[in-house]
């Protein structure tokens, strides 16, 4: 029953048309394309119709930029009164899009949707081949200077309000956001999303792209919030791991990639926050440690870069909250059960921290936050994020990502 229910999810999201095939979030709080949520989306759609699975990726990478970015939003249909929509991220060629990346979670995600009929893919998998990895090569070229991942903006990380962030976002302006409507407000509890200072330091950081163009040296160089991230690095020596694996399937030379991810291995370790002792973000502009350990640090095992110190944050966090694992530390003052990414559990993290067990042979891990995410969603629905501790809905309903995971994963 939770089959058909996360299935017609899906299809209600579904918002094909002559221009191509890409679901939404969820109705109404997003109604545009999203990145990451996009590779979730295929992963799903891969347990019953992998034509349409490959679709949705391929729709994602049309509105790639020349340089090889793949942007966080593509604005396929006007929704007035979306805020902040194309008028004001003033980005994209013919399709508008938002001027920043997200989680490069699709090479890993399409992977998996090849797997689920390796014959049908491999066609589409080589079309998309040198797509995905002109990005892979944007991510090492315009973010990985300090060694690991940075980001420009909370909202290319994904995790959008984190604690991870706070330290950075210190450092930018917001009061000249002016008055302004947010439509999240209009549809989820405000208390369960970013506050209004978080919001207009957001709005601060689009106006600074804008302003230069999208312009990646000057972002790279000035952009007031500047912040390299553990859980962006996992993701990101995962998704070269799991494109190598595919470009050899198909007769590439992976030399450059294999290069790569082994150049974030050893990039990663100026994260290594020995006073934490955890994989920390860290704020490039001021050197200053976010001193917490979020849910980026617990994609370590994704990428195979897992310490002994990590296994015991593992057990804490898995003894201090009753399901899955939280989006921030539940013993930090910062934790807070409800909202957003500052203490929710989040289904597709749970997915990513899972796929992460599986490779490092954490069987019991993986099968325990995978039932964990299964009685989240029996209980409360397909909900965007969970509280932690008493498994209440929070944020969207009918959200694609859930419905994804749960065919592809959790049910
Ligand atoms: C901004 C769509 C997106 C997710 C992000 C999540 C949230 C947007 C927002 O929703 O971010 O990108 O408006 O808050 O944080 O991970 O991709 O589901």
């Amino acid at each position: 029953m939770h089959d058909d229910t996360a299935r017609a999810i899906l299809r209600g999201n579904d918002r094909t048309t002559d221009g191509g095939a890409y679901t939404v979030p969820t109705d109404m709080l997003y109604p545009f394309q999203w990145n990451w949520d996009s590779a979730f989306a295929a992963w799903g759609f891969s347990t019953f119709d992998t034509d349409r699975a490959w679709r949705e990726l391929e729709t994602l990478f049309a509105a790639q930029w020349a340089d090889g970015m793949v942007p966080h939003m593509v604005f396929h249909d006007a929704a007035p009164g979306y805020f902040p929509g194309p008028d004001v991220w003033g980005a994209g060629g013919e399709v508008p899009t938002s001027g920043i990346s997200q989680p490069p979670v699709a090479a890993t995600m399409a992977r998996l949707v090849w797997e689920a009929d390796p014959e049908a893919g491999r066609t589409r998998m080589a079309a998309l081949y040198p797509k995905l990895l002109a990005w892979h090569r944007w991510w090492m070229e315009t973010r990985c200077g300090s060694g690991a991942v940075a980001v420009c903006h909370p909202w290319e990380s994904g995790r959008d309000n984190c604690p991870d962030w706070d330290v950075g976002l210190a450092g930018v302006d917001g009061s000249g956001a002016g008055d302004y409507a947010r439509r999240d407000e209009a549809q989820v509890d405000g208390a369960q999303r970013p506050t209004k200072q978080e919001y207009d330091r957001y709005l601060a950081l689009v106006r600074f792209g804008r302003d230069c163009g999208w312009d990646q040296a000057t972002i790279v160089a000035d952009c007031p919030f500047y912040m390299a991230d553990p859980g962006m690095t996992f993701i990101l020596i995962r998704a070269h791991d799991d494109l190598a694996a595919m470009g050899r399937s198909l007769g590439q030379d992976v030399t450059e990639l294999e290069g790569w991810a082994a150049a974030l291995r050893d990039g990663v370790d100026s994260l290594w926050n020995p006073e934490l002792g955890a994989w920390d973000a860290k704020d490039l502009r001021s050197g200053a440690w976010a001193g917490i350990v979020g849910s980026g640090a617990l994609l370590c095992w994704l990428a195979g870069c897992e310490r002994p110190e990590m296994e015991a944050h593992l057990a804490r966090m898995w003894d201090a909250v009753t399901y899955g694992l939280p989006s921030s530390d539940p013993e930090a003052p910062s934790f807070e059960r409800k909202r957003y990414w500052r203490g929710p559990v989040w289904p597709q993290m749970n997915a990513l921290i899972a796929l992460g067990f599986l490779r490092a042979g954490r069987d019991w891990d993986e099968a325990r936050l995978r039932e964990e995410t299964a009685t989240l969603i029996e209980t409360s629905g397909f909900r965007e994020y969970f509280d932690p501790i008493d498994a209440a809905p929070c944020g969207g309903d009918s959200f694609t990502w859930t419905a994804a995971v749960w065919l592809a994963w959790a049910g």
